[in-house]
């Protein structure tokens, strides 16, 4: 029953700071409030079979592996700041089983989303720590998930770049919701923690200053750019989407820090909106989903601060809207 008062908790101090928008989350006593995870852990001990052997499931408690327990609890933050905030009940809005295998492969050094679950690998120890260390990680796989059953953005050149930002939106909003982080406490980073302390580099990724997680003499050094001036045309990487991503990840920063308080609040329910409000199309480009975060402000708050703050952020990082 914790769960439900946390969701409940959550509705409704979104409701306070939301005095003009229409309500997200159903009443406590409707079939939406009485949404629950259900989360399913495997273990691939090192192999590459998936699902792999069931170790642990909703409501079992602990098991002695923290990877297991970390994957666990990831997939009930990506949960509670769907549902809690946004009232949506898992990431497809119907309840959706969520599966995830971890020791996937041997050194494994990426996590990802297969279409159907996520998949975590131990890392080589070298470059990459353990995948489920960073909520923002977790929270990042599955809002791929989430992309796939909205918007389903093409993950290719700038759609999937979009796609790539998305996920990076809802990892780092799965973070500061969980550790209860305003703008100015996020470190709006992603991957923080996953790097070898042999590293020079401190995450995967700067949202607010794209190019500028890490240097290091083996990785290179970060890619990203933050503005269009330096959008990167490469054929590796689907078109670059790891690396585009900076500049619509830079936009949602400077539209959270512009408005203040808490990022899942207004501008993730902007960003929320876009996905799920069926204007885009697997095709959409920067400057489409920047002008359809313009018509989601405008249609949830009105012509007030929030508008005014998304066309200041995409002006900044050079995407018309
Ligand atoms: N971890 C990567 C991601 O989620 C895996 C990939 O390249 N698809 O983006
Ligand atoms: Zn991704």
């Amino acid at each position: 029953k914790a769960r439900r008062t946390l969701a409940a908790d959550a509705a409704a101090r979104a409701a306070r700071a939301l005095p003009h928008a229409r309500p997200t989350t159903a009443p406590a006593d409707t079939a939406a409030a009485e949404a629950r995870p259900r989360r399913t852990i495997h273990d691939c001990e090192g192999g590459t079979d998936l699902p792999g052997t069931r170790v642990r499931e909703e409501g079992q408690e602990a098991t002695g592996d923290a990877t297991v327990n970390r994957a666990y609890a990831g997939l009930g933050a990506t949960f509670e700041l769907f549902h809690g905030v946004y009232g949506r009940n898992s990431i497809d809005g119907a309840g959706l089983p969520l599966i995830a295998s971890v020791h996937y492969d041997r050194d494994y050094g990426n996590a990802f989303w297969n279409g159907e679950q996520m998949v975590f690998g131990d890392g080589d120890d070298e470059i990459f720590l353990d995948f489920t260390l960073p909520v923002d990680v977790i929270g990042h796989e599955l809002a791929h998930g989430f992309t796939q059953y909205t918007a389903n953005l093409e993950y290719f050149s700038q759609s999937g770049a979009l796609n790539e930002s998305v996920s990076d939106v809802f990892g780092s909003l799965v973070k500061q919701y969980a550790l209860g982080q305003s703008v100015e406490q996020a470190d709006w980073l992603i991957g923080e923690g996953l790097f070898h302390p042999n590293v020079q580099g401190k995450a995967l990724r700067s949202m607010k200053a794209p190019g500028t997680a890490y240097d290091d003499d083996v990785l290179g050094k970060d890619p990203q750019p933050a503005h269009m001036d330096d959008y990167v045309r490469t054929s590796r990487d689907n078109g670059g989407v790891h690396i585009n991503s900076g500049i619509p990840n830079r936009a949602f920063y400077l539209a959270a820090t512009e408005l203040g308080g808490n990022a899942w609040e207004r501008a993730g329910q902007i960003w929320y909106d876009v996905m799920t409000g069926g204007t885009l199309t697997p095709e959409t480009r920067f400057a489409e989903f920047a002008a359809a975060t313009v018509a989601a402000a405008r249609a949830r708050y009105g012509d007030g601060a929030e508008i005014q703050a998304v066309l200041k952020a995409w002006s900044a990082v050079g995407v018309p809207t």
